[in-house]
C-alpha cells in the first residue's frame, strides 16, 4: 500500500445506480438500500442480460428503487406493480421481469393481483420488501404488521392477524418462494440468482428495518441493533412448512427457501391451449412490433 487512492477502485454495484439521482430518500438504517445492492450483485453474478431486464415497482419508499436502478424500469401506481409488469411479459416473452416493491403496495392494496399473478404462475421475479408497515406515509398498520406493534394508526397495539407471506403465495401457486432479512446480504443475492433461473412466479420476501417508524415505535432500537436482532432472531430453515414462518412480533424469524418447484407458465400453458385447440390454424406469434403496429 503506497498511501495513494486507487480510483481504478470503485464499488462493484455503482454502474446499477443511477448516480445522478443521488442522494436518494431513504432515511438512515433503512434496509431498502440493502436489498438493492444485495439485487446488483445478483445481477453481476448471475450475468442476467440487461438489455432484456425491466424493473417495475409500484409506490411506497421501496417504489423509489425504480427510480434509482440504471435498468429499464417503471414507477408505476400504488398497487398496479404486478398487472403492470404483466402486460410487459406478455407482449415481450423474452424480457426477466422483476417486481420489485413494498408489503403494503404489493400484499395490501396489490394484493389481488398478488394472487392471481402466482395462480396464473406468470412468469415474474417478485421482491417484496417487507418493514411491516405503510412507511412513506407516516408508518400505518400494514397487512403484515405483527400484532401487537405499535404504529401511527394503532398507538395501543395492533391486534388483528397479519398476513403470512410465503404460505399466502405458495397457497395461491407460487414456483419458488424464499425469504431473509437485510442480515442475510449473500442469501439473500443467491436466492434473487436463483429466480433468474426459475420460469414462473417467483417471490422472495425481505424483512427490512425502518427505524424511522416501525423500529422506533416499538423500541427495537437503531440499524445496528436492528441487525443483532435479525441475527438472533432468525433460523435457516429451508424446506420448511409455510404454514409454520408466519411472524410474530418477538418471535422467530424463519428464513431460507421453502419453495422450489415446477409447473407449466402462464404463457406455456396459453400455448398449449391454442395448439390444442386451434390445431393446424395456429400462429406462432411473431415477437417482432412492426412501426405500423406502434404507431397505429
Ligand atoms: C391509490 C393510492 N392509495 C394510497 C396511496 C398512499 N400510499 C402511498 S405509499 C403507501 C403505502 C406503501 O407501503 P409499502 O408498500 O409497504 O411501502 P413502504 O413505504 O413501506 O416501503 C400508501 C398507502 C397512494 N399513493 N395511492
Ligand atoms: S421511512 Fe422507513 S422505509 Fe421509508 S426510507 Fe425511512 S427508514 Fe426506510
Ligand atoms: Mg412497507
Amino acid at each position: 500500500m503506497n498511501g495513494e487512492l486507487n480510483t481504478e477502485l470503485i464499488n462493484p454495484v455503482e454502474p446499477f445506480l443511477r448516480s445522478d439521482r443521488m442522494p436518494h430518500i431513504w432515511c438512515p438504517g433503512c434496509g431498502i438500500g440493502t436489498t438493492m445492492n444485495c439485487f446488483a450483485r445478483a445481477l453481476i453474478e448471475s450475468k442476467v442480460d440487461l438489455q432484456a431486464l425491466a424493473l417495475v415497482s409500484g409506490i411506497g419508499c421501496t417504489g423509489r428503487v425504480a427510480g434509482y436502478v440504471r435498468l429499464d424500469s417503471f414507477h408505476t401506481t400504488h398497487g398496479r406493480a404486478i398487472p403492470f409488469a404483466t402486460g410487459l411479459k406478455l407482449a415481450n416473452p423474452k424480457l426477466n421481469v422483476v417486481v420489485y416493491s413494498g408489503d403494503g403496495d404489493l400484499c395490501a392494496i396489490g394484493g389481488n393481483h398478488l394472487i392471481h399473478a402466482a395462480r396464473r404462475n406468470i412468469d415474474l421475479k417478485v421482491i417484496c420488501v417487507n418493514n411491516l408497515i405503510y412507511a412513506m406515509t407516516g408508518g400505518q398498520t400494514s397487512d403484515t404488521t405483527p400484532a401487537h406493534s405499535i404504529t401511527s394508526t394503532s398507538p395501543y397495539g395492533t391486534f388483528e392477524p397479519s398476513f403470512n407471506l410465503p404460505h399466502l403465495v405458495e397457497a395461491a401457486g407460487a414456483v419458488y418462494v424464499a425469504r431473509w432479512t437485510t442480515f442475510h446480504v449473500r442469501q439473500l443475492a443467491r436466492s434473487i440468482g436463483e429466480a433468474f433461473q426459475k420460469k414462473g412466479f417467483s417471490f422472495i420476501e425481505v424483512i427490512s428495518p425502518c427505524p424511522t417508524l416501525y423500529q422506533r415505535r416499538n423500541k427495537l432500537g437503531d440499524a445496528l441493533e436492528t441487525m443483532k436482532y435479525y441475527k438472533e432472531k432468525s433460523k435457516v430453515r429451508n424446506g420448511a412448512p409455510t404454514r409454520e414462518v408466519g411472524l410474530s412480533i418477538n418471535g422467530e424469524i424463519a428464513v431460507g427457501k421453502f419453495v422450489d418447484c415446477d409447473r407449466p407458465d402462464y404463457q406455456t400453458m396459453m400455448r398449449e391451449q391454442f395448439v390444442e385447440s386451434l390445431g393446424p390454424r395456429f400462429v406462432e406469434p411473431s415477437l417482432e412490433i412492426s412501426a405500423e403496429t406502434v404507431c397505429s
